[in-house]
């Protein structure tokens, strides 16, 4: 009997064979990682969805509880209440809070003693110029009251007092010194993350300029004090916030955030139409962190951009972006 002679094996694999796994993991792989950032992507995309969906729902509890027909994207406060008449924005800013606290708001002029005026902005200094909100400072105003004092660690708001005379801290620290009294009665109406939450501390007082067709009546401040809430794509820019002043237009009161050179403005559809002529805006600039879709944007964007989510295309906006009037993205295909 013959022994049969052992087959050979090979002492491993081939080159060639080595390869084509390597090929083969580095495949899998690939798919593998594509849709971890698709689901990780559509994560982010639906916590902006909600965020934009929860803020409208608020802005509808803050018009209902502080009586108000609007939330407007411009506001110019006056923290030594030194309100004038003649100016239009005094005048409508001042309607606006006896609206909100009714007629027992104790507008004394400061006199530069404490008890008087108020720090809208919570720094424990009455500023002595026009403080001007825009609109994605509005929003937050509005949303959560006064801003916490900028030396708290985390970011917040505090709503506004309960006292319809004191709806915001009197100077010298009127919050701290009786917190159970002053705190809670209006708002805050949105639970923003700390984290999101970015204070203007631009300082400078703007000198009063005739062609500012922002604003030309006197010196003032852009928001100094006051917060944007960036939205949750790697705080790249803020939820923007236009409102529409109940149908009479958008315009006036447009905030003016830029990017690069342009301002940013609301939407409009294919025929030049204000998408939600009759409510207000509230945008992000998606994932890209852009508002425009080309850089620079074409000219027509320094008047009015587009991006039409009803035709899906003729995209000056960019198609990864979110807004209230869409539940969306707004590139995405209709279902
Ligand atoms: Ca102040
Ligand atoms: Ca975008």
């Amino acid at each position: 009997m013959t022994a049969h002679p052992r087959p050979q094996h090979r002492a491993g694999f081939t080159l060639i064979e080595i390869l084509v796994v390597l090929a083969i993991i580095a495949v899998l792989a690939g798919l593998l990682l594509a849709a971890v950032q698709r689901v990780r992507g559509a994560g982010v995309d639906a916590l902006c969805r909600h965020d934009i969906s929860s803020m409208t729902t608020s802005l509808g509890s803050v018009r209902e509880e502080l009586n108000l027909k609007y939330i407007p994207s411009k506001l110019v406060l006056r923290e030594d209440n030194n309100y004038n008449p003649a100016n239009p924005e005094h005048a409508k800013t001042l309607a606006l809070l006896q609206t909100m606290f009714g007629r027992r708001l104790a507008l004394t002029p400061y006199n530069g003693s404490p008890g008087t005026g108020f720090d809208w902005n919570n720094d424990n200094v009455i500023e002595t110029v026009d403080l001007v909100l825009e609109g994605e400072q509005c929003l937050v105003f509005f949303l959560g009251g006064i801003p916490v004092v900028p030396t708290a660690q985390t970011a917040g708001c505090l709503g506004f007092a309960k006292d319809p005379t004191t709806p915001a801290p009197r100077y010298q620290q009127q919050w701290a010194a009786s917190p159970s009294t002053t705190v809670g009665a209006y708002g805050p109406y949105f639970d923003f993350k700390p984290d999101r939450l970015v204070r203007n501390t631009t300082n400078t007082v703007l000198p009063q300029n005739a062609n500012d067709t922002f604003y030309p009546y006197a010196a003032y401040k852009r928001g100094y004090g006051f917060y944007a809430y960036y939205d949750p794509y790697n705080m790249k820019r803020p939820y923007v916030y236009f409102s529409s002043k109940k149908g009479s237009d958008y315009t006036p009161d447009c905030p003016s955030i830029t990017e690069g050179a342009y301002q940013v403005r609301p939407y409009v559809d294919l025929s030049g139409q204000f998408i939600n002529p009759n409510g207000f805006q509230i945008f992000s600039a998606g994932r890209d962190g852009k508002f425009f879709e080309t850089s620079p944007p074409p000219a027509e964007v320094s008047t009015y951009w587009i991006w039409n989510p009803t035709a899906g295309s003729s995209g000056l906006g960019t198609k990864d972006n979110m807004a209230n009037f869409s539940g969306r993205i707004l590139g995405s295909p209709q279902l």
